[in-house]
């Protein structure tokens, strides 16, 4: 049935949130404090959706102000059976169920991804992630500890109280779950900030969070941008923890913001430049595929993305031949189409930032094997890519693109490649290729990133870790990990 509901809402989309959207401050919707709105803009066509209050520094103060009451002792929130807190959880991820047609459809308006990935991927994941922590509530136990003397000693996994949440725009939904899911069930309180890209997904589960009977000032979402609205999160004495998604660059800005303020906690998922190694006795028609899929998911736009494809020197031309009739064959077009596989790229900035460095990779000598220029004249819309004869130092090797475009670099053996692999400032994800145990075991213990893959890319789950090594983050989200960054650990 969804299907049909797709089209049904699909088309009454444009009229259903034509009008202006609001700011979500202690589960009531008001207009920013300085009576300014930004414009949120459908990526397939590069006009506006609507229009959306635009929150600052006014704006985060009122949130804050209200998460902080509602984090107080003897709160409803902070007096609330964990039991309670699991039902809350569970009854959102009910209605993210239920209007799981819209929200994909909200997501693929104003995100520009594919509907069935939307609906399959996102949605479904914003509900996964809802459960999974809904089950952790009353889970979180501390420890007895032998010390010396006459004294009894144990531990407590206390909430830590007020955490801004800044999130981007490449899974907007799925990032909101999978940031306040673990707060909420530690009995945190929280103030998210979405993407100015994306806002649309973030607004519409704050309704739910209402609907769910979660009690005012638990969740806020404050709509806005990054130098104002996200700075304000970062700088505010009240908020005791940051979590951010986004770009390095400004992971560096809320490190220092948090360091400069009052030394909240800070978890960062940053870029990254990931690494697909291809042995030579790797089943090339899979890999291929896998390869293709590593890059080309989400038009690009995956921190995780395998955007750095070494293919071993034996296999190298039939490896490239495969990829590039691989990339030609996948349908580029409107994301409300079910046949299309990519719809445009989120934004006027990702697009160019995406050509630029396609430029310079024809300038720095890499071979365009395929694509390399936009598609059609209407939208962010970018042809599937492919580079060969990729050197490690050119830019496309090295800068995170964030867009359709594969690099397929040549090696030669274990030793160079790790150590090629490993020569970045980044460290999110690798993947390597092989039917040989001594080789997969060999790679995953001496590569640095905080997932590898096996035969296999951008298998995640809620359940297992996730996060970076190097410059590509701090601390772990998702899974029991993910608790220890929303808990205080008291010894008594
Ligand atoms: O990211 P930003 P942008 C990478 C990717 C992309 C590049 C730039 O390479 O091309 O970053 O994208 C908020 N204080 N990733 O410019 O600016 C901003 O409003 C506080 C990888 O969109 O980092 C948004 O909510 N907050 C990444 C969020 O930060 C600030 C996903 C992300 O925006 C701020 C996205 C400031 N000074 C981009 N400035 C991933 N890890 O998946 C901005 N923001």
């Amino acid at each position: 049935n969804y299907f049909r509901d797709l089209y049904t809402l699909s088309a009454t989309l444009d009229t259903d949130v034509s009008g202006e959207q609001i700011i979500f401050i202690n589960n009531e919707w008001v207009n920013s404090a300085s009576g300014k709105t930004f414009p949120t803009i459908n990526p397939t066509n590069g006009k506006k959706i609507c229009d959306v209050q635009e929150g600052d520094k006014d704006d985060v103060d009122k949130a804050v102000a209200a998460a902080k009451a509602a984090f107080k002792h003897g709160s409803p929130w902070r007096s609330m059976d964990a039991t309670k807190r699991a039902a809350l959880l569970n009854k959102l991820a009910d209605l993210v169920e239920r209007d799981r047609v819209y929200l994909a459809s909200l997501e693929t308006l104003d995100n520009g991804k594919p509907y069935t990935a939307a609906y399959a991927g996102d949605i479904s994941g914003v509900i996964g992630a809802l459960r999974y922590y809904a089950g952790w509530t009353d889970k979180m136990t501390g420890k007895t500890i032998p010390v010396d003397g006459p004294f009894f000693a144990y531990t407590r996994h206390e909430p830590v109280g007020v955490c801004g949440q800044i999130i981007p725009w490449n899974f907007p939904a799925a990032l909101v779950a999978m940031k306040i899911a673990p707060a909420l069930a530690c009995c945190n309180t929280v103030v998210l900030k979405p993407a100015e890209q994306t806002p649309l997904t973030a607004l519409y589960l704050a309704s739910l969070v209402k609907e769910a009977g979660f009690p005012p000032g638990v969740v806020n979402v404050v709509p806005g941008y990054g130098p104002t609205a996200g700075a304000a999160i970062t700088n505010h004495p009240d908020i005791r923890k940051v979590s951010f998604t986004g770009s390095t660059e400004v992971g560096k800005l809320i490190m220092e913001g948090a360091a400069k303020s009052n030394l909240k906690r800070v978890t960062l998922e940053l870029g990254g430049k990931s690494p697909l190694v291809v042995f030579k006795d790797a089943n090339l028609d899979e890999v291929v595929e896998w390869a293709h899929q590593a890059v080309f998911y989400n038009m690009g736009q995956v921190c995780t993305a395998g955007s750095r494809t070494f293919v071993h020197e034996d296999i190298y031309d039939e490896f490239v031949k495969k990829a590039v009739a691989r990339a030609q064959k996948r349908v580029i077009g409107d994301p409300f189409e079910l046949k299309n596989d990519s719809g445009p790229q989120v934004d006027n900035d990702q697009f160019e930032k995406i050509l630029e460095l396609i430029e310079s990779g024809k300038k720095e000598g890499a071979k365009l094997e395929c694509g390399g220029a936009r598609l059609g004249d209407e939208g962010y819309f970018i042809q599937p890519t492919v580079f060969s004869n990729v050197t490690d130092n050119m830019r496309i090797a090295k800068e995170e693109i964030f867009g359709p475009v594969q690099q397929i670099i040549k090696f030669k053996d274990m030793e160079e490649v790790i150590a090629r692999a490993n020569d970045t400032e980044y460290g999110l994800a690798a993947a390597c290729f092989t039917n040989d145990i001594d080789t997969a075991l060999t790679f995953t213990s001496r590569v640095e990133a905080g997932t590898v893959w096996v035969n296999a890319y951008h298998k995640s789950s809620v359940s297992a870790p996730f996060g970076g090594f190097k410059m590509s983050g701090i601390g772990r989200e998702m899974g029991e990990y993910g608790l220890a960054q929303y808990t205080e650990i008291k010894t008594v």
